[in-house]
């Protein structure tokens, strides 16, 4: 892959809305990412094999529980912070944001907010750290987009609880140290309990032959009569509503990420047209190149002022859940369509790992799919404006 020569768009100055503090973070994430991810995330996607070396780099810049309180381990920051690390990130790799999103949103969100402040002592810290790492099980093989039928159960035995189901296509599954695991009790309650690799019964194999994420490690989450000490239930939430709750703060995440990966594919685009010469001149003073190219930054700054908006409400606890759709919904659209549009730009070189923007396009399919897929997102936005919900 060639040297990582990425400049930020930022047409509008957003950077002149950011406190010190915010552009310190994000320049720190930015010069993370062109150090430790860029030179080797293309060969890593191309093996299909998720960088184990940069989790230390991640905590290092704050991207495990950038929100999560100082005093478990967390970074402190605010929603913006937590949104322009994720953003650089996936400006690397959505992969790589996946594991950050999963162990931030996912995994720590829900131990801090539905969990016991045993729990919290107990596992934010080392996650915080990235001396453990964490995945999510909500969806399962008969149960995606509609998580509320989920089959996976648990049992009173008394001392303990005894789980038994099946989750499918968890991010970080085939490496992770614990589980936070969505599933019913006997009265057909929702609960989320927390898994340690090395219980009896609880296995993680790996999903291959992904055309998408592919420097991510994706896998199942299979309990077959695991025994979970009661202690790692956690109490403070039951219902749908505490597995969405995380959701919000990962789509949230997202929607930010995903102008990553269009910054990167727009500068590529940019570069390369005012570099290569057709026709004797460079193809950037043909009108064609420049519809595509002025058209990307006109997206990207409309999805950089929605996520910005965002981010207030959010700091403000006023973010709903359909806004953070709409903008999850919006901004991954227009990252993946940024991407096919680049990627033509560069003609045939477009197609080879020598540029990111190939990887993006394909990762993009994963993104525009979890945490609620594009038509979900939509009809979250129908029910909330129509009062109407048309799920079903
Ligand atoms: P619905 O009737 O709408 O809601 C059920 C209960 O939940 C409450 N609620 C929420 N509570 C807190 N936060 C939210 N965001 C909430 N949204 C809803 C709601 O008030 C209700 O409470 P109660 O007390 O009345 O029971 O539920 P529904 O079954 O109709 O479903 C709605 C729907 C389709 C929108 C929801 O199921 C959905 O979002 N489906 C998509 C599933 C999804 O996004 N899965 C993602 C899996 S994780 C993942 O993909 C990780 S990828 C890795 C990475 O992040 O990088
Ligand atoms: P389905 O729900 O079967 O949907 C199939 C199609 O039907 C979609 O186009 C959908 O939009 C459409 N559809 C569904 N319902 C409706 C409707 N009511 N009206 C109209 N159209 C509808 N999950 C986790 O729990 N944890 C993870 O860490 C995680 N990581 C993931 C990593 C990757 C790489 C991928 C690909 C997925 C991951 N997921 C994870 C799962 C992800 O959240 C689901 O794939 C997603 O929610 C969609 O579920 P599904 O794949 O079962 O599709």
């Amino acid at each position: 892959m060639r040297p990582d020569l990425f400049e930020a768009p930022d047409y509008y100055s957003l950077d002149d809305l950011l406190s010190e503090e915010h552009l310190l973070v994000r320049d720190a994430a930015r010069q993370w990412v062109k150090r430790d991810v860029s030179p080797i995330i293309e060969e890593y996607a191309q093996k299909a094999e998720f960088p184990k070396q940069i989790i230390k780099g991640l905590a290092e810049i704050g991207a495990f529980g950038p929100y999560i309180p100082e005093e478990y381990g967390g970074a402190g920051l605010d929603q913006i912070s937590y949104g322009l690390i994720m953003q650089e990130i996936e400006r690397g790799d959505s992969g790589v944001r996946s594991t950050a999103s999963v162990q931030s949103s996912l995994v720590m969100y829900p131990i801090f907010t539905y969990g016991t402040e045993e729990q919290r002592k107990k596992y934010l810290p080392k996650l915080a750290s990235g001396e453990w790492m964490g995945s999510f099980g909500l969806t399962e093989p008969n149960h995606g987009s509609n998580p509320s039928g989920m089959e996976t159960k648990y049992k009173d035995m008394g001392d303990h609880y005894l789980l038994n189901g099946a989750k499918l296509w968890i991010s970080n599954s085939p490496f992770c140290d614990i589980a936070v695991v969505w599933a019913k009790n006997e009265e057909g309650r929702i609960h989320g309990l927390i898994v340690e690799r090395g219980m009896e019964g609880f296995t993680t194999p790996e999903t291959h032959n992904k055309w998408s994420l592919r420097a991510s490690a994706t896998g199942e989450l299979i309990f077959d009569n695991v025994k979970v000490p009661k202690e790692n239930i956690l109490p403070n939430k039951s219902g749908l509503g505490a597995p969405l709750g995380c959701l919000d703060s990962a789509r949230y995440g997202i929607s930010w990420g995903a102008i990553g990966a269009a910054m990167d594919c727009y500068d590529t685009a940019l570069r390369y047209a005012k570099e290569r010469v057709q026709f004797g001149k460079p193809i950037a003073a043909t009108q064609l190149q420049q519809k595509k190219l002025a058209e990307m930054i006109t997206e990207i700054t409309k999805a950089q002022l929605m996520a910005f908006r965002l981010g207030q409400l959010k700091n403000q606890g006023k973010a709903t859940t359909a806004q953070i759709s709409m903008a999850k919904r919006n901004n991954v659209e227009m990252a993946i369509n940024i991407a096919r549009e680049a990627r033509q730009v560069l003609g045939g070189m477009g197609i080879t790992g020598e540029y990111s923007i190939m990887r993006h396009m394909m990762n993009l399919e994963s993104v525009i799919t979890y945490e609620g897929t594009h038509d979900i997102h939509l009809l979250i936005t129908g029910a909330d404006i129509t009062g109407m919900p048309a799920f079903q």
